[in-house]
């Protein structure tokens, strides 16, 4: 059997917990088959001493996976992660291109980073490996390997959103980005609505044509596309729910908020979370709805993420100062409205959090998919389980229908649904509930990667242009 190789921009540790969506999924496919995991360390270096030569690759084992892991510079990590990726990518690929800032030296840094990759990585394979690069980190790391001579079948899964032909075409390099793709054997996306974006891209700028078994010609070359909705380990993170910490958890937060509804929020703190546009649907809820008041609360975790990007540092203070809003204009002497804590929580008590709440708001303004709600559901307790509130641009939105789907930008439409939320009787959440559970079963995590890895075994490396 193949060895399987994992490549991701950022390599976390096994051992610790994760917050983001895709450490928490790979970690979880990776420790089912075994294999190398090779990526970023998450280690700066100040000179150029992190650079260059494959010596500089630490090897370590964790259980069946051997992680390989190389540090950046300062330069690389400002042009290639902060500058490239976080600030060109994940802006546009979100639909945000108010927020682009686009760089000539951002693009020369990331290409030259991915280069640098695909030398280190080059060492470490063998013939018949099979490659899973992650994300719009390392869009050309199968080209780049592919000019060393690679001659691995690689696959690629992109975790967010594939933007629609004319937002793609705002970042100036476009074309040869999407070319890049066609150096993969196998594209993988979220939902058939990021295939088609794809697959109109190639067909209005490049001409592609379609090629039977899913496949698609353009640029001379070939590559196979589908859609793999990313999953979650249901039973594992349900055990967990039921687990000694998430008991404990679940216990304290009932017994602290006896006499209220809890609301909840978790997500990296970033702009494409719709946090600001939650917090007011929230503050329209005590309007609107005003037995809410004093007994709803909403607990919003935000993890810190990318706090060198300064739309995150913007964002932050945004939240701080509508959170301290709602909390004067609405708060009383022995209830706060809004509790919003700008931390990690630990994963082993997440699922007591979200099966001791009655109301889950996963409001994104534009996700690939969005793990926390599909978390959310496995961690209820099936005889009173608690409603999710999702939003429809959230990839998971295609999946989990029913879920009160709502508008984020509606802010009196959302406020409504969370009422509903609120008051949907027993009957209907269990039966809601149980058709959520048989989705996230039916997908969960080892469908998605054992569905993206057969597709990847099976597909021939087709090269046309040689
Ligand atoms: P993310 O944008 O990081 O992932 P998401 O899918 O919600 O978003 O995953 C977040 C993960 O981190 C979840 O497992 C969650 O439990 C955890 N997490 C978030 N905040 C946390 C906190 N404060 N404390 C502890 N844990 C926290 C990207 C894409 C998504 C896609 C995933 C996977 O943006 O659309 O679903 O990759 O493909």
């Amino acid at each position: 059997m193949s060895r399987l190789v994992v490549v991701s921009n950022r390599v976390a540790d096994p051992r610790k917990a994760a917050a983001g969506g895709l450490a928490v999924a790979v970690k979880e496919s990776l420790e089912q088959t075994g294999g190398l995991w090779f990526g970023w360390s998450g280690n700066i270096h100040d000179t150029e001493s992190g650079q260059g030569t494959h010596g500089e690759v630490r090897l370590q084992t964790v259980g069946n996976i051997k992680l390989a892991t190389c540090d950046l510079t300062q330069e690389d990590y400002a042009g290639y992660y902060l500058g490239y990726a976080n600030d060109v990518l994940w802006p546009v690929f979100h639909y945000r291109l108010d927020l682009a800032n686009f760089d000539i030296r951002f693009t020369a840094t990331y290409r030259r980073v991915n280069r640098q990759f695909a030398s280190r990585l080059m060492p470490l394979l063998r013939a018949d490996d099979l490659i899973w690069v992650h994300d719009y980190h390392l869009i050309p790391l199968a080209a780049e390997l592919r000019a060393m001579g690679c001659t691995n079948r690689i696959g690629f899964f992109l975790h967010i959103p594939m933007p629609p032909p004319l937002i793609m075409a705002a970042i100036p390099e476009h074309e040869w980005l999407m070319r890049s793709l066609f150096a993969y054997d196998l594209v993988g996306f979220q939902s058939p609505a990021d295939v088609a974006h794809f697959t109109s891209y190639v067909e209005s700028e490049a001409g592609a044509s379609p090629l039977p078994d899913n496949r698609l010609l353009a640029f001379n070359r070939s590559v196979r596309v589908g859609a793999f909705p990313i999953g979650i380990d249901v039973d594992g993170f349900s055990d967990l729910a039921t687990a000694q910490d998430g008991i404990e958890m679940f216990n304290r937060m009932r017994e602290e908020y006896s006499r209220r509804r809890l609301l909840l929020g978790v997500d990296r703190l970033d702009y494409s979370k719709g946090l600001p546009q939650r917090v007011n649907a929230f503050r329209e809820l005590l309007a609107l709805y005003p037995e809410n008041r004093n007994s709803a609360t909403l607990i919003q975790i935000a993890s810190p993420s990318r706090e060198d990007v300064s739309a995150y540092s913007i964002l932050r203070s945004q939240m701080d100062s509508l959170c301290g809003a709602i909390n004067g204009e609405y708060g009383e002497l022995d209830w706060m409205p809004v509790r919003y804590i700008h931390r990690n929580v630990a994963r082993k008590r997440l699922p007591g959090l979200y099966r001791a709440s009655r109301v889950a708001l996963v409001t994104p303004l534009r996700d690939g998919m969005n793990l926390v709600a599909k978390e959310f559901i496995a961690a209820q307790d099936p005889t009173d389980p608690g409603v999710l509130v999702l939003s429809r641009f959230a990839g998971a939105a295609e999946q989990l229908k029913d879920a009160l789907l709502v508008n984020p930008y509606d802010t009196q439409g959302t406020a409504h649904s969370i009422q509903r939320a609120l008051t949907m009787p027993l009957d209907e959440r269990i039966r809601r509930h149980k058709t959520l559970m048989s989705q996230i079963r039916q997908f969960d995590v080892r469908w998605w990667s054992s569905s993206f890895l057969d597709a990847l075994a099976q597909t021939a490396t087709t090269d046309m242009a040689s």
